[in-house]
């Protein structure tokens, strides 16, 4: 009998699939390693039945995505979380922005620590990035504000991303109160090194899933070209059908829209600094490379 399943978890090329709601430890038959195929946590496969909770996997199906740093095939949402404190790096938000558009994946920015933050702080984050993603306003510590996430879970594997500190284990604990303890044993686990290879794993939150936040990056933008990053930030392409230009990189080019805006104050001054300086450290990148 062929099932269908979703990998949740891998240890040492042992796969855990969840099918109807049941758990099967299953095995990768050798032709995957001849092939140089990996399975990643993420990955929706079908598997034969060894025995009755006992599989062996048969194929891969098609993936939406694979991200690295955890490793998870499949991703539909990224929860990027900034707060107050520690200071917000936006230029990383903006770059993980950048990497969920170009892998089709939903980012929400997830504003918390709102008990710490001022009005002005929450309206500078929301005015900037309400063009682009979903803006949502919680508190880990209040259990304040945590509803507005669950319809990102339904059907949806969901990640986290942000700088350190901000709180994503925080938040994660605060929606899944019994995974408590299996989330501290795993950070433990890496406090101390035991081991480097991350093993990361799909918990089940309301009707979807959500990956632990362990080493969650998405930073460094990949595949991009200089010339191109401007594609992925909506709110330029959606002011740039006024540049005199088609593939107007908003840069050098004369008449451009989106220069106009930031002049005139409706398109972030801040923002159109940080994508500078990323087209920038792109450019050079490029340079070096040939
Ligand atoms: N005041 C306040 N503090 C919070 C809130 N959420 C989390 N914190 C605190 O922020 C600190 C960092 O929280 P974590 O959840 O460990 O942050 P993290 O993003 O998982 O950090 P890394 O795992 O290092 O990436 C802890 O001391 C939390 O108690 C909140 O809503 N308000
Ligand atoms: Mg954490
Ligand atoms: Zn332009």
């Amino acid at each position: 009998m062929i099932k269908q399943g979703l990998v949740t978890k891998e240890v040492g090329g042992v796969f855990t699939v969840m099918s109807d709601n049941a758990n099967y430890v299953c095995f990768a038959p050798k032709k995957f390693r001849y092939n140089h195929t990996e399975i990643y946590v993420g990955d929706k496969v079908t598997f034969s039945m060894l025995s009755k909770n006992k599989g062996l996997i048969e194929q891969i199906l098609p993936r939406r995505n694979l991200i690295t740093r955890p490793q998870i095939a499949n991703v539909d949402v990224v929860f990027v979380v900034i707060a107050p404190l520690p200071q917000p790096d936006l230029g990383l938000v903006d770059k993980i922005l950048v990497n969920c558009f170009k892998n089709d994946v939903t980012p929400v920015l997830v504003i918390n620590k709102t008990d710490l933050a001022s009005d002005g702080f929450v309206q500078q984050i929301c005015s900037c990035y309400s063009k682009v993603c979903d803006c949502v306003q919680v508190s880990a510590i209040n259990n304040d504000g945590l509803e507005v996430l669950r319809p990102y879970f339904l059907n949806n594997v969901v990640c986290f991303a942000g700088q350190s500190a901000v709180g994503k284990t925080s938040i994660l604990n605060a929606l899944i109160p019994n995974l408590n303890k299996q989330t501290g044993e795993l950070s433990q686990k890496t406090q101390r090194g035991t081991h480097t290879t991350r093993h990361s794993q799909l918990y089940c939150c309301f009707d979807g899933y959500v990956v632990d936040t362990t080493g969650f990056s998405l930073l460094e933008i990949v595949d991009v070209h200089s010339k191109q990053l401007m594609l992925y930030y909506d709110d330029m392409v959606q002011l740039s059908r006024d540049c005199r230009y088609n593939m107007c990189t908003h840069t050098a080019e004369p008449d451009c829209a989106v220069k106009r805006a930031v002049e005139e104050g409706a398109f972030d001054k801040e923002r159109y600094q940080r994508y500078c300086t990323i087209v920038a450290e792109l450019a050079t990148a490029e340079r070096n490379k040939y």
